[in-house]
Formats: C-alpha cells, sequence, structure tokens
C-alpha cells in the first residue's frame, strides 16, 4: 500500500507476531478533562491496537463501567483518579509531573500519570513497545528530563516558512490562521506529544506585530484549541516593537520596555491572549538581533526587555523565552583581527545573571555561531548561573542540506549536551545545566527550529523524521544512545525487516560524519552559502561578510584565532579548565582546531595528516560514503512500500551526486588558494 509518510512513526503498522489473545478485553479511559490528553490517550490506544492487532477494544468512560469490567483492562488515567476508581493508590515510584508509571504486569495493564498529559506519554510509550514487536512485561516510572520540551516554528503569517523545506505553513496563510485545515495540525500534535514535546510556538522568531489582531489571537485560539487534547501548549513570538505597529490596543509612539504605557499596553494584550487560551505557553522574543528591534534602542538591558514581557505572564503563569541569539550584524568587521561574532552571547549577556524575572528562560543555540555541522558547546551555558537556560536545536537542517542530504543530527546534538564546561572545576554537563540540576533552578530544557510544513512527509524527506523523533527522545532522557533512539524509529516507520534495520542504521549513522567530512572539515564551520541561501558550497563567502561567519583563508593559512593570547579572547569565555584546553593548539582536538586557532595549511594534526591533507581526504571520504547510499537503499527495494521506496532512493541519489559537488568545489578552492598538490594527486586534475 500507498504511504505518503503523513502518519511519521505513528502508523500502527500489523506486527507479524502480534496476538490479538493476549489482549486485555477493555480500555478504561479515567475520569479526566472533557477531550483532554487522558481521552486523547485511549482514542490513541484504540486506534493503536487495532492497527497492530488488528483487533478492535471498547473504551470505557467511568460514568458506564462496573468494576467487573476492569479486570482485563488498560486503565489510563492520573495516579489520582486511579486511587478514587480503585479505592487505593498503586504504588508508583518517583512519578513526577508529565512522567508516567507503565505496569504490563498484572491482567490490568496500568498506564498512570501524575498529571493527563504523562497519561497521555505512557500510552504512548505502550503503543511504541507493542509497535516494535515488543511485548514483554514491564513496569516502570519514567520522568522527563527536564520540564521544557519545546518546538519553534519559524512560519510566517503569510503562508512562507523561514528555513522550512516541507512546503508551505500549515498554521498560516494569507496573513491569518488556516482555521479549516485543523486536520494537519491534530496530526502535529500526536507526533509531538507522542514524543514528549509539550508546548509549539507557531510563528517566526522573526516576528510580525499583525500576530496580534483581533481575528488573529482567535484563530491562535483554534489552534490551541486543537493542541490541547494532546498535551501540547501554544505559545507565540512577538515582535518587541509591536506597541508602535498600528493595531487594535493602540498606536504607541515608544516601545520602551520601561514606559509605563508600554507596559500597560502588553499588559492588556497579554490578558486579551489569555482570556482565550487560559492555558497559553508563553512568549518567544528576538530583539536586538539581525535588524530586529528590542530594548537596546531605548538603552535598556536585555534582561529588562524580556521582563517586560515575563511580568505580564506571570500572573497567568506563562513562561517568557527570550533568544541568547544576539548579534550586531551591522558592524562585524573581518579586518579587525579581534572582532568575532561568537563572543557576542557572553559580551551582550554580560552583567545580566540573575536579572531575569523567575519565569523567564534563556534560549541559548547550541553553539556560539549558528546550527553549523560542528561547534563548541556555547559558554553561555556555563555563564548565566542565576538564570534558566534552555537549548536550542535544530530539527529543519538549514546548514545541513536542507533535507535533501540525510544527515541524522542526535550525534552531533549529543557533543554539546554530553560536554563538560567544568563550571567552578566540577562536573558541568550541558545537559545537567538546561535541566536546572547543575545550579540548581527550578525550570530549563528545550527547543527544536522544526518547520513542518504541509508536505505529506512533513520535513520534505522521509528520513528526516528520524531527527524530530530523536529530538523529543533526547529532551525526554539525554542520556539515551543516539543508535537505539533511531532503531526504535526505524522499527516503527518502516517496520521490523533486519536488512531494512540495518542499512538505514548505516546509513544514518555514518550520515552526519560523511556530511561533516565532504562540507567544512576541522571545526572551520560549514563552509556553506552564507549569503543567502545556506545551501550548497560557496567557501569564498565565508570571509569578508557582515555576519561575521569568517575562516580568516589566505594563501598560506587558515582559521579563527579565538585565543585569549593572540586572538579574539572567546576561548577565555569558558570556565578555566575548558579555556586552557581551547587556548593551547596542542590541546585543542583536531574536530575544534579552525575553529579556535589561525594555522598554516601545513600544520600536522594530531593525526599526523596536515591540515589541507585532511581536508582533501575528508572530502574523497565523505563523498564515498554517500555513494554507498542509493546502492544500500536500493538493497531494500520490496521490503519499503513504492512510494517512500521511490521519493527516498530520489533523494539519496541526489545527495550522492551532490556530495561530489561538494568534495571538489572545496578540494579545488582550497587546491587554489594555497597552491599545495594533493598527496594522492586527485585535486585539481579533473
Ligand atoms: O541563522 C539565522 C537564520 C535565520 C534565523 C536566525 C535566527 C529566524 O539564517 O533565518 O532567523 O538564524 O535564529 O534568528
Amino acid at each position: 500500500a500507498a504511504e505518503t509518510g503523513i502518519d511519521g512513526w505513528l502508523r500502527y503498522a500489523p506486527v507479524p507476531n502480534a496476538n490479538a489473545s493476549g489482549l486485555p478485553i477493555n480500555i478504561v479511559s479515567l475520569n479526566a478533562t472533557a477531550n483532554g490528553p487522558v481521552h486523547a490517550a485511549a482514542s490513541e490506544l484504540q486506534k493503536g491496537l487495532s492497527g497492530i492487532f488488528n483487533h478492535s477494544l471498547n473504551v470505557i468512560y467511568p460514568t458506564s463501567y462496573q468494576l467487573s469490567d476492569t479486570a482485563s483492562s488498560i486503565v489510563v488515567g492520573t495516579v489520582a483518579e486511579y486511587a478514587n476508581a480503585f479505592g487505593a493508590a498503586p504504588k508508583t515510584p518517583q512519578l513526577e509531573n508529565d512522567g508516567y508509571f507503565l505496569n504490563t504486569t498484572g491482567s490490568r495493564v496500568q498506564i498512570l500519570g501524575r498529571n493527563e498529559r504523562g497519561a497521555l506519554y505512557g500510552a504512548f510509550q505502550y503503543l511504541s513497545m507493542l509497535a516494535q514487536g515488543n511485548f514483554s512485561e514491564v513496569a516502570y516510572t519514567s520522568n522527563p528530563d527536564a520540564p521544557i520540551r519545546w518546538v519553534n516554528q519559524w512560519d510566517n503569517l503569510d503562508g512562507s516558512i523561514e528555513r522550512g523545506y516541507g512546503g508551505p505553513s500549515i498554521f498560516f496563510s494569507n496573513g491569518t490562521v488556516k482555521i479549516n485545515s485543523l486536520d494537519r495540525m491534530t496530526q502535529y500534535a500526536r507526533l509531538l506529544a507522542s514524543i514528549g514535546v509539550n508546548a509549539i510556538v507557531v510563528n517566526n522568531v522573526n516576528a510580525n506585530a499583525s500576530i496580534l489582531t483581533t481575528q488573529n489571537v482567535e484563530g491562535l485560539g483554534k489552534i490551541a484549541d486543537t493542541f490541547r487534547p494532546y498535551g501540547v501548549r501554544v505559545g507565540i513570538s512577538l515582535n518587541f516593537a509591536s506597541p508602535t505597529a498600528n493595531l487594535v490596543y493602540g498606536n504607541l509612539s515608544t516601545f520602551d520596555p520601561l514606559d509605563s504605557e508600554v507596559i500597560d499596553w502588553w499588559q492588556n494584550v497579554t490578558d486579551t491572549l489569555y482570556a482565550r487560551i487560559p492555558d497559553m505557553a508563553g512568549y518567544l522574543v528576538k530583539a536586538n538581533s539581525e535588524g530586529q528591534p528590542g530594548p537596546l534602542t531605548y538603552n535598556r538591558t536585555l534582561a529588562e526587555g524580556a521582563n517586560l514581557f515575563a511580568n505580564a505572564l506571570e500572573p497567568h503563569g506563562g513562561i517568557l523565552v527570550f533568544r541568547a541569539f544576539v548579534y550586531d550584524s551591522q558592524h562585524l568587521n573581518e579586518s579587525v583581527w579581534t572582532q568575532d561574532r561568537a563572543n557576542a552571547a557572553v559580551e551582550f549577556f554580560t552583567g545580566l545573571d540573575g536579572k531575569f524575572a523567575e519565569n523567564a528562560l534563556v534560549q541559548i543555540k547550541y553553539g556560539p555561531i549558528d546550527f553549523q555541522v560542528r561547534e563548541p558547546a556555547s559558554p553561555l551555558f556555563a555563564y548565566l548561573r542565576n538564570t534558566s537556560t534552555a537549548i536550542e536545536l535544530e530539527v529543519t537542517q538549514e546548514y545541513l542540506g536542507q533535507q535533501n542530504h540525510l544527515v541524522y543530527l542526535p550525534p552531533l546534538w549529543k557533543t554539546v549536551l554530553d560536554f563538560d564546561l567544568r563550571a567552578n572545576h566540577s562536573k558541568s554537563l550541558v545537559r545537567d545545566i538546561i535541566s536546572g540540576e547543575r545550579f540548581n533552578r527550578p525550570m530549563g530544557g528545550y527547543a527544536a527550529v522544526v518547520n513542518v510544513g504541509t508536505n505529506n512527509t512533513w520535513l520534505g524527506s522521509h528520513l528526516s523524521m528520524s531527527n524530530l523523533y530523536g529530538y523529543g527522545r533526547l529532551a525526554w532522557d539525554p542520556t539515551s544512545d543516539p543508535q537505539a533512539i533511531l532503531q526504535d524509529w526505524i522499527r516503527l516507520t518502516f517496520g521490523l525487516d533486519p536488512a531494512v534495520m540495518r542499512a538505514i542504521t548505516n546509513m544514518s549513522m555514518a550520515s552526519w560524519p560523511a556530511y561533516e567530512n565532504y562540507t567544512g572539515n576541522l571545526g572551520i564551520q560549514t563552509l556553506t552559502d552564507i549569503l543567502y541561501t545556506h545551501y550548497g558550497p560557496n567557501p569564498q563567502s565565508q570571509d569578508n561578510n557582515p555576519w561575521g561567519q569568517w575562516t580568516r583563508a589566505d594563501h598560506d593559512s587558515i582559521g579563527m584565532d579565538r585565543t585569549v593570547a593572540n586572538g579574539t579572547g572567546f576561548a577565555g569565555q569558558y570556565p578555566d579548565e575548558v579555556a586552557a584546553v581551547y587556548e593551547n593548539i596542542s590541546t585543542t582536538p583536531d574536530n575544534l582546531l579552525l575553529w579556535f586557532h589561525h594555522v598554516n595549511y601545513t600544520t600536522r594534526l594530531h593525526s599526523g595528516e596536515t591540515v589541507i591533507q585532511h581536508f582533501y581526504n575528508a572530502h574523497y571520504a565523505g563523498a564515498e560514503t554517500a555513494q554507498t547510499f542509493p546502492t544500500q537503499w536500493e538493497a531494500l527495494q520490496g521490503k519499503v512500500d513504492a512510494q517512500r521506496y521511490n521519493e527516498t532512493l530520489f533523494r539519496l541519489t541526489y545527495q550522492a551526486g551532490h556530495s561530489i559537488v561538494w568534495r571538489d568545489a572545496i578540494n579545488n578552492f582550497y587546491h587554489n588558494l594555497s597552491g599545495i598538490a594533493d598527496a594522492q594527486g586527485r585535486v585539481g586534475n579533473h
């Protein structure tokens, strides 16, 4: 049968050894909010079990059941309601908010949450087990590592999506909410809930004030009504200068965050939003970055700007997320050796630690520049100790092949999540900082820019969905193994055939190293076009641009000197132990050498190769790996339905070709620039 991909990993395909005779008789949905997550869990269980076992179960509700109906049943709901129904609280060890207890050992399967959302997550987990052919008996509690597990959409109100590669927006067109296509939103909500995502910011951080019109507030209300049954709260991005836009709330002549009229204006807007969306997640704000307005216009600090919104949200329980991606793109000048965009975040936030309201959160891109193929962890994670933080990841593959290339990202994300920043000379893993644990913060967590669109594959490519799935799984438990996550996704998405498992595992696990090899190596950045598309090789664009994404490549040497001793001083933004590692060439890992140091092409790496020969070799190796993808996939013909087989083959074939374009473009560029021959005689001989 044709598979469009629209169900993603929630296909509930029949499982070969699934035996319906072992199933309980009923699904019991405990007393819960009408149309809330417990109800969604019950219908999801019904749908899933009917797909997996080809057997349909009744859902019964507390008003209608006799206790005898529950003897052989799947009981889903909150722990409190379970105690109400059965007279005794079950033992659910260490259950926290959004966590679930799953017990399949008795004739009464228990799927219990501390809250309703947790019960829904437990139901998805139970179905995930069964859909993977795992019928074992389990009894355990699972809690999320962090409370904030959000996605960001960069959808514009006209329906376009900034850095979106899966078609136009499912949320907006012509300046308003697509209230006639709520189905796609429901399907998206299911996918997000199934991986533990609990909020979505629906519009672009490059925000337009018109998100706040009366009509759009009502439209946002409809979006929130659609996501609410899945426990996914809705948030919005704000334009800082909205008070001066001509909206119904009155047109002010200032957007100064300390002006009392401005404060009242935002309070009024916020109250209006909460009147329609009482559980709104909060606001996301990009300010004073890439031309966006912000508090600095009025000589107010970023924290004062953030707190303007945090204070308006506070009475409603909302969260203000303030992006750390602040830099001055207009005045970066490469002829000044010490200038460095990487320094911007810590510089802009200097002196602000502890100045943010308790319900504010600073959202930090994983690296100091911008979602590159490899970056060191942002030092801001260690700088902010009295401020709650979240990491910002990118599922949409902006610099990483825009879904035309298979690049499985969780291994990249893990390099940052697992990095030890050694704050105060003690263990300070990024993942323990953002969970709130390391610096004892009340909240923190994860955001991913996802940018799904109306394409049936959501992201534009079937295989890219492993990145969305992997995001949710890592945000729930960042200690999980990326390959194990991937393999769950493969079983759920493509079934249980071992050949399918082998091929997609091999390709996916090889894909990020290959992409790094045929694009930018040794921490030089991705080397893609930086000026506009962020796609395809364009190493010459990596210098003399106003964005401050530079390589400083000349005839003899390459790399950004970010040392304190001779360079931009960026290395000194890290806590001492880490700073010392990066300050020194001999202790800097090869894969970040050119991020931290400016060296000759003939400099030898720890590996023994020279920098330039490493470039040449890596580009050949990366492209060679990509050449194996189409053939690995072709072995799956007949094992994957024709539609997904063909669509994927098309992309992998393209990737194989484009990897050669990348290889030759980059190698020829540095060969011409350096005049150094490839020891193996390949480069420049075409
Ligand atoms: O890297 C840049 C992207 C922009 C994006 C910006 C940001 C939303 O190219 O498209 O704008 O990052 O993260 O704010």
